[in-house]
């Protein structure tokens, strides 16, 4: 009897250990549900919130002021970042195709006193990208334009609540800008990189971006005559998978909208009148109408 235990007990350790390996390599290569990372995230997110402030009382005047985010002392006064942020829900489709919420905080630290981008439209932006232990991974002290619709979803949203400032030309050719928009945008994963490892940000990383907004163009991505938040067909607010002819080209990227093969540009306004054509009347704009 024991001689038969002895002989058993080395192929069972052998099978534990092919066993645990086996769940070592699933489970590394298994993405998470956003309905489970956000749960982690928001909870994440809301420590950080509370247990952090900002340099709120430097944003009074119109100068170059950075945002610096510092851990809230105990029982100290001063308000936290969950005090001062705002909440804006945005919509996650996980594999299945179902929307799940995420919440995106934002802080105007100032309010920028010009006009705000729409989230498709290319930005002049200086940013600090940091996540939650408080490291930077990303710093432009110096505008760069970005195209937000290829940004994060965090970052899109947030920046479109911005507002740019005024700017002027000095004597030496260089641009000024000022009283433009400084914001702090903070946001789970899932509006960000999520399973995605990016330089210097481990997977599934909630981040946080202080972002000073100088200017921005109106933009057409596929140069068709309409611009491209206005290639949202179903009025949700977002041009994103918008697509009516079906091709998988959403129409923000689609020259030819209805895929009647007669190009947006040259179905618009036929007539120049600047009134988009209806031939028929039907309420279907010609560009979105393959009858017409
Ligand atoms: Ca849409
Ligand atoms: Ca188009
Ligand atoms: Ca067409
Ligand atoms: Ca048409």
């Amino acid at each position: 009897m024991k001689k038969k235990l002895f002989l058993l007990l080395p192929f069972f350790f052998i099978f534990l250990q092919c066993k645990k390996d086996d769940d070592t390599s699933e489970s590394e290569y298994v993405i998470r549900e956003y309905s489970d990372q956000v749960i982690l995230d928001q909870s994440i997110l809301e420590e950080y919130l509370q247990t952090h402030t900002y340099n709120y009382e430097d944003f009074n005047n119109n100068s170059n002021i950075d945002v610096k985010i510092n851990k809230l002392s105990d029982n100290s006064s001063r308000q936290s970042l969950l005090d001062m942020a705002s909440l804006k829900s945005i919509n996650v489709k996980d594999s299945n195709g179902n929307d799940v919420a995420h919440n995106l905080y934002y802080i105007i630290a100032r309010e920028g006193s010009n006009t705000s981008p729409s989230i498709v439209d290319s930005v002049y932006v200086a940013y600090e990208g940091k996540l939650t232990s408080g490291e930077s991974f990303d710093k432009r002290k110096f505008p760069v334009w970005i195209d937000l619709a290829n940004s994060l979803k965090g970052f899109r949203e947030g920046v479109s609540e911005l507002k740019t400032g005024v700017y002027s030309e000095n004597s030496n050719g260089t641009i000024e800008y000022n009283s433009f928009g400084v914001g702090i945008f903070i946001f789970p994963s899932g509006l960000g990189y999520f399973e995605n490892i990016s330089s210097g940000i481990p997977e599934y990383s909630p981040l946080i971006f202080s972002v000073k907004l100088m200017t921005y163009n109106d933009t057409d991505h596929d140069n068709d005559g309409v611009l491209s938040i206005f290639e949202d067909i179903d009025g949700d607010g977002s041009p994103f998978e918008d697509d009516s002819d079906g091709d998988r080209i959403w129409n923000m990227y689609d020259s030819d909208d209805d895929g009647d093969g007669i190009l947006t540009i040259n179905e618009l306004d036929k007539n120049n009148d600047t009134i988009i054509d209806d031939t028929d009347n039907d309420g279907i704009p010609d560009y979105l109408d393959p009858d017409n």
